[in-house]
């Protein structure tokens, strides 16, 4: 870190306040694992034992070690700390240097009175959030309600810390708190570098970047600051008087190598590098320009992201945080969930507002791989105070947090918030005043776009998720017209997945289906082989949303035969969640450039839960996310049953920046397997602003025993298959498969090679060792043979990996009745 004298992480002490508790602390980490660590509580994942650790959290707890200074000259030292959770207090040898009351701020305390030369001691004191939020509720001047539903634990919109801790429709409910950034001994001479931001502008040839060094000066005097960019560098004096001063370095990129989103071109980025005194800020920065295109159409407003002029259709998820438990987060786990968004074909994550402002990684991670950040502000579901204090500590946040971030190429857009303007129709407070609280509402989103603003003039800046657009607070869960919508009828409404295709949204930020966790992974949290049932009692408390298990249920009698065992329940929840989102993304896709954005609801789960999620804890991934590398590819056919005329249209959608030609073949079958060709269209070129008609079967000519079979091969040497089914599967008579494998190791990966004897439907190959298949839930058509490849995330567990290889087909998980 810049200007670092003493590394303070590493190993802490803790002890509960009343002194009835006390253990080693890892930090940065958070309590609850310290104490999971030390044995003095079991770890909340497994089975229920979360009920029994909820204590923790309303106890205070006392965290502390030594320190050695060999000298103290002069200068300010001062600590520098980053996601501290909250509420806290620190104090050194006695002396309190801080008192911090929201984790999304940086503190830098000046500590240099009360340091002394040789043995120190550092103490933070946490105090119990659950009564810090319940007495800052009491302090309001009219109730802030909470949602109740989502957060077992209330009050949790009091405090500056994620939405998510006190509970929510997806994550466990304990309230943790800690440090879980840095925490060092710095120093300043005369200068500290405050913030490094980036403004650019490109032409046809050249582009001007400005860089901007807010520094603050401890006095009168003059220090040299130095800005390398794209290996040009320029040197000046800073100088002024005490107080935070800004200095401007205007660089000029002569040709400029552009950055551009996945799919869409290569993400080079250039280094810049500040110095002055003993500090080095870098940065990679990324050239491009981005806009939102918002204007006035004939359906009512658009909704478009344009990079570098480009218009982008935007494919991707929603991000909450890594893991519930901080200490569990690494880099090395966010950019194995971020590298697999971006390897089923996305370009865009959400971050959510209910969770953190990602360290700096997470955004580094999003600027290699080409994939868009969606930034919401945190705040999520719940009214929140406009009072004067918490405005202040919300404009401290919006400054620190945007100047942190705003350089990165991958940062798209600044929300204001997750759902808080549906939110003012949830309780009954703010039903009966509406006024009262559209007001406070508006105030706390006025002071944080304005904040967003200074600190980020270019930025783009959009009120709220979901929002049909500024100043406009009406139902974006149903008015598709305008802005992003948050499309939940399908799941919380219990709609049919027919309910996709009557609505067209102009962009798509959220919408989901939820599906249990992978059976290894449910494997790990039950208590003992009985609860491998779905109303056993541990799966129901793995489960957040009232109703979610029925619902689950429920969806599968629409549209599948009720399978019989637990593991093929399991099974069947992920392929049915797969079919919807690929009900909604492939006709959504094949409406652009009216809508220009899909993102569903969610990509990686905090704990292992039934969710909405496409990526186990742990990062393995469900029947959705090998879907979604198909259902998001750049190029390919969208089929679907069109809505009112009931035809079966096959759309070419091309997302590159060139047009492609594709060729089509549709065959129909028979569920033995046997194909009967229906046409294989001429090669047809698709432009890539808007998709095109490649083949319709008329509602008349429809076959209704069987299901469409379908390839496409493309000019950009991409191709893919796929089937259509025009009625539900429970409808279809389906033969054994009766699938064949034959396994072998090759360079640390097992090879697997799979027929069938007839048509086999979403084909899942599973082990109990975490990693990840070349391909899954595909269709096996008879006589073929498939190869898939498995590479365990640990090598050593290839072995057990060949040992525990299951396969499961749609056939089999409603006849088979074994596991
Ligand atoms: C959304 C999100 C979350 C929630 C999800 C599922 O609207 O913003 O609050 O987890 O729905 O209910």
């Amino acid at each position: 870190m810049a200007g670092e004298l003493l590394d303070l992480s590493g190993e802490w002490t803790l002890v509960s306040q009343d002194s009835e508790f006390s253990t080693n602390y890892a930090v940065p980490g958070d309590v609850h694992s310290a104490l999971v660590a030390g044995g003095l509580i079991p770890h909340p994942y497994n089975g229920r034992k979360e009920l029994g650790v909820r204590w923790v959290a309303d106890r205070n707890w006392i965290a502390s070690r030594e320190f050695t200074i060999g000298d103290i000259d002069t200068g300010q030292y001062y600590l520098d700390i980053t996601y501290l959770d909250t509420v806290a207090d620190i104090t050194i040898n006695g002396v309190q240097v801080l008192h911090a009351e929201n984790c999304f701020r940086r503190y830098r305390p000046d500590i240099t009175s009360a340091l002394k030369v040789g043995d120190n001691t550092i103490e933070i004191v946490f105090y119990s959030s659950t009564a810090a939020a319940n007495a800052k509720q009491a302090a309001q001047p009219f109730p802030i309600p909470h949602h109740a539903g989502n957060c077992p634990i209330p009050n949790g919109n009091m405090l500056r810390k994620p939405a998510c801790h006190f509970g929510w429709d997806w994550n466990l409910a304990i309230a943790p708190f800690g440090i879980y950034g840095e925490i060092a001994i710095c120093k300043m001479q005369d200068l500290r570098i405050e913030h490094v931001t980036v403004q650019q502008k490109h032409g046809s040839d050249n582009g001007s970047v400005i860089v901007d060094v807010d520094v603050t000066l401890r006095g009168r005097g003059e220090t040299m600051l130095t800005v390398t960019f794209a290996g040009e560098t320029k040197s000046r004096k800073a100088s002024g008087s005490y107080g935070e001063v800004q200095q401007k370095f205007r660089f000029t990129v002569e040709e400029p190598n552009l950055w551009w989103p996945a799919g869409l071109g290569e993400q080079i980025l250039y280094d810049l590098v500040v110095t002055c005194e003993n500090q080095i800020v870098t940065r990679r920065v990324g050239l491009r320009t981005i806009a939102l295109a918002t204007q006035k159409d004939d359906a009512g407003s658009r909704f478009a992201f344009v990079v570098n002029g480009h218009e982008v259709f935007c494919k991707g998820a929603n991000w909450i945080p890594a893991d519930a438990l901080p200490s569990a987060i690494t880099p090395e786990k966010v950019r194995k969930l971020l590298q697999s968004a971006a390897d089923a074909n996305m370009n865009i994550v959400r971050v959510w507002g209910g969770g953190y402002y990602e360290p700096d990684y997470f955004y580094e991670i999003c600027d290699e791989l080409g994939l868009l950040v969606w930034q919401d502000f945190m705040f999520s579901c719940n009214l929140y105070p406009s009072t004067p204090d918490f405005i202040a500590e919300v404009k401290e946040e919006v400054t620190y947090q945007v100047k942190r971030l705003q350089h990165h190429a991958c940062l798209a857009l600044w929300c204001g918030d997750n759902e808080l303007i549906g939110a003012l129709t949830w309780f009954k407070e703010s039903q009966d005043n509406r006024d009262r609280y559209l007001v406070n509402y508006d105030r706390l989103n006025r002071a944080i776009e304005d904040a967003m603003r200074a600190a980020d003039p270019k930025g783009v800046w959009w009120p709220s998720s979901p929002s049909p657009g500024i100043l406009n607070f009406g139902d974006a869960w149903h008015d598709d017209s305008s802005g992003d919508m948050h499309f939940w009828s399908v799941w919380h409404e219990g709609k049919n997945f027919e309910h996709y295709y009557d609505v067209k949204p102009r962009f798509c930020s959220e919408f989901g289906f939820q599906s249990f966790p992978s059976l290894p992974v449910v494997r790990n949290f039950i208590e003992s082989e009985e609860d491998l049932n779905i109303s056993s009692v541990v799966m129901e408390h793995h489960q957040r949303n009232p109703g979610g298990n029925a619902r689950i249920a429920e969806t599968m009698f629409r549209y599948f035969r009720f399978p019989i065992t637990f593991g093929g329940f399991i099974y069947l929840s992920q392929v049915q969640q797969g079919y919807a989102m690929r009900t909604a993304i492939e006709y959504w896709r094949s409406i652009k450039p009216h809508c220009m954005g899909a993102l569903y609801w969610q990509l990686n789960d905090t704990w292992p839960v039934a969710s909405w999620s496409g990526l186990d804890h742990g990062g393995s991934w469900k029947a959705l996310h090998y879907m979604a590398k198909r259902f998001f590819s750049p190029v390919i056919v969208c089929a679907f049953r069109e809505p009112g005329s009931g035809d079966l249209v096959f759309m070419g959608v091309n997302d590159r920046r060139e047009p492609v030609d594709i060729q089509l073949t549709v065959s129909y079958s028979v569920t033995d397997g046997t194909r009967d060709k229906v046409i294989e269209t001429e090669k047809v070129s698709v432009p890539a602003d808007k998709p095109v008609e490649l083949h319709r079967i008329i509602a008349a000519s429809v076959r209704n025993h069987g299901i469409y079979l379908y390839e496409w091969r493309a000019s950009d040497e991409t191709s893919g298959r796929n089937h259509l089914a025009p009625v539900s599967y429970k409808t279809l008579w389906f033969l054994d498969p009766a699938i064949q494998g034959d396994m072998k190791d090759v360079n640390g990966t097992l090879e697997i090679t799979l027929t069938a004897a007839k048509l086999a439907l979403y084909v899942m190959v599973e082990t109990d060792v975490p990693g990840r298949f070349s391909d899954n839930y595909f269709d096996l058509y008879p006589q073929e043979s498939y190869v898939v490849t498995f590479r365990p995330d640990d090598p050593a567990q290839l072995d057990r990996a060949r040992a525990t290889l299951a396969v499961r087909d749609l056939y089999i998980s409603s006849h088979q009745r074994k596991t």
